[in-house]
């Protein structure tokens, strides 16, 4: 690796991916690959903390795989890997779980809320979820972490480790910075905008995925739950409007108030169809090239045995100094 700084994050194949995965997070994947040292997973270890059917993962893992390099992604200059394929990761969360506090984990909200969605399975790996993120990041000597907001928590989580770690056994780990875009770090559901478009949502028309259908695109914007007046501005008050602003903003490459301007004294009947064509192109090139990376499972194969090569080098060289420093006996 050069002296470039390093990047790491991760999506986990817990489903098709949303146009909130690719606004909050991938985008920037993208965009951070020319100026630094990029490691990109797909966090298989991670989606098996709700219950996945087993075919539909083994699926959907390679459809993320396919879908970073469809989003731009290039396998020459990012590595591109996945998760369950350097133990590494398994191996530092252990470690990491033993300077990680009971209470700071009980206090992480995404375990609150999906432990809250999954009474029926509160397992100890939902709880431990934040420390295997923790691990993925330091296993890297990470510097920068591009992730939604819905995330921020989890990486000062990670942070904090660091600074306990560091404490007891000083120079180990990277103080990573969590990387959160100013707009697009939190896409509403289309269907019920105080809520962040998730891909396990149950109701289909609170997400766009990357690879829905054109048709299926415009008539999920056009049923998009707006708000009661219709002036087309960002406000606390119109969330429903306010993310469709910021989508379309994305969409386009335009900032929230020029598309306030474009829209002023226009309704929703020519704005939400205007957003939902924008998508529509926005995704259309992305659509098209999975399709084709899906048919060739060779190359796929060849990209994630590539990745995980490289990034196993470099865990390995995280874990012997972990080892050392906590006093393993060196193999
Ligand atoms: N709605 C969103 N807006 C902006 N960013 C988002 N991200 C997720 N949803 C939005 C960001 O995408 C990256 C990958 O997320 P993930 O798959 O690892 O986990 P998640 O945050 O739990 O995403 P989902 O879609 O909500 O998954 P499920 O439904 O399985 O829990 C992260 O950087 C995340 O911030």
């Amino acid at each position: 690796m050069s002296d470039k700084k390093t990047i790491f994050s991760g999506v986990q194949p817990s489903g098709k991916l949303t146009l909130g995965n690719y606004l909050g997070a991938i985008k920037n994947f993208q965009l951070l690959q020319e100026e630094y040292n990029c490691i990109y997973c797909v966090v298989d270890m991670h989606a098996i903390t709700v219950r996945q059917e087993p075919a539909a993962l083994r699926r959907q893992t390679l459809e993320v795989l396919a879908q970073y390099i469809a989003c731009g992604l290039d396998p020459e200059k990012s590595i591109l890997f996945v998760q369950s394929h350097v133990p590494a990761h398994a191996e530092l969360a252990w470690v990491l779980n033993c300077f990680t506090m009971f209470g700071e984990a009980s206090r992480m909200t995404q375990f609150k809320d999906k432990s809250a969605k999954h009474t029926d399975n509160v397992n100890v790996g939902l709880f431990d979820y934040p420390v295997l993120m923790a691990a993925d990041i330091l296993l890297y000597q990470t510097d920068m972490v591009p992730v939604g907001v819905d995330q921020r928590q989890h990486v000062e989580l990670a942070r904090n480790i660091v600074q306990r770690f560091n404490g007891i056994h000083p120079d180990t780990f990277v103080m990573p910075e969590p990387y959160i875009p100013k707009t697009g770090a939190k896409i509403m559901s289309l269907a019920d905008p105080v809520r962040k478009m998730s891909k396990s949502d149950e109701n289909q028309n609170g997400f766009i995925l990357l690879m829905d259908k054109p048709e299926d695109i415009m008539r999920k914007f056009k049923r998009a739950v707006t708000d009661s007046d219709s002036r087309i501005i960002v406000a606390d008050d119109k969330p429903g409007v306010s993310n469709l602003i910021s989508i379309y903003a994305l969409a386009t490459g335009q900032t929230t108030e020029a598309v306030e301007a474009e829209f002023a004294g226009k309704g929703y009947g020519d704005f939400k169809p205007a957003v939902g064509q924008a998508v529509v192109e926005l995704l259309r090139p992305i659509r098209t090239k999975t399709e084709d990376l899906l048919k060739n499972k060779d190359y796929l194969e060849q990209v994630y045995r590539a990745g995980a090569a490289k990034a196993s080098y470099l865990a390995r060289k995280t874990m012997d100094k972990v080892y050392r420093k906590v006093g393993f006996v060196k193999r």
